[in-house]
């Protein structure tokens, strides 16, 4: 058993039963000349998370830990983008349109890769979701069920967006999860500040908050088990 100091209160967990979720880290959402670029965002402040995210998955990998990937990514004819999420406002770009980096959030296009640094490697699960949650219409739980994992840790963008909603997913399955910091990033800094302090409000009301370097040392330290 493992426990790293984390907000609100300490959190515990053993590696054999805790998965790493990286949410969308995908070159469209991080990249410059991709479609949060292209939205008018300022994606530096996503890409600033990079090392850390690095340094965590480097670290789960060498302990030998689950890793899930996930991309927000759509099936080419778009039969799984509802119309009320394509059609949604009055933006430049639309889902499916041809974008800057191809077709925006569809499967198999430049865009929609895992960016460089934080490739998945064979063995590691890949969710293509085409909605925000993790959970949602993927076969996420059956995964993590058939593997015995009850506790996540989070990273990826966006904090308020598919992060937040992924974690809040998790919370009504009965998971134990918890968001790095450190690792996560939203284009509006005021929604990330708001997202970390109500996900762990109410005594946790839907989990833990803890910085990279808190999980990393806990990992060091001399709890670390034997597997
Ligand atoms: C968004 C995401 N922001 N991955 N997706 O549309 O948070």
């Amino acid at each position: 058993m493992m426990q790293l100091a984390a907000r609100p209160f300490a959190y515990s967990f053993e590696l054999k039963s805790t998965a790493l979720v990286i949410i969308d880290m995908q070159r469209d959402f991080i990249e410059p000349g991709g479609f949060g670029a292209s939205l008018g965002n300022d994606v530096s402040l996503l890409s600033a998370i990079v090392p850390a995210c690095q340094r965590v998955l480097a670290a789960w990998r060498a302990a030998g830990g689950r890793v899930v990937h996930t991309r927000e990514a759509h099936l080419p004819d778009l039969s799984d983008c509802p119309p009320a999420k394509r059609d949604r406002g009055n933006p430049a770009l639309r889902i499916g349109d041809a974008g800057p980096m191809g077709r925006i959030l569809v499967a198999g296009e430049p865009g929609s890769e895992i960016i460089a640094q934080l490739q998945p490697k064979p063995g590691e699960t890949v969710i293509d979701k085409p909605g925000k949650g993790a959970f949602h219409a993927t076969p996420l739980q059956e995964l993590l069920q058939r593997s015995g994992i009850t506790h996540l840790v989070f990273m990826g963008v966006t904090t308020e967006v598919c992060v937040q909603t992924s974690m809040r997913e998790a919370n009504d399955r009965g998971y134990d999860a918890l968001l790095l910091e450190d690792c996560t990033e939203s284009y509006f800094p005021q929604f990330k500040a708001s997202t970390l302090e109500m996900l762990r409000a109410q005594g946790g009301i839907i989990g833990w908050t803890a910085t990279s370097a808190e999980l990393l040392s806990a990992m060091s330290g001399p709890q670390r088990p034997q597997r």
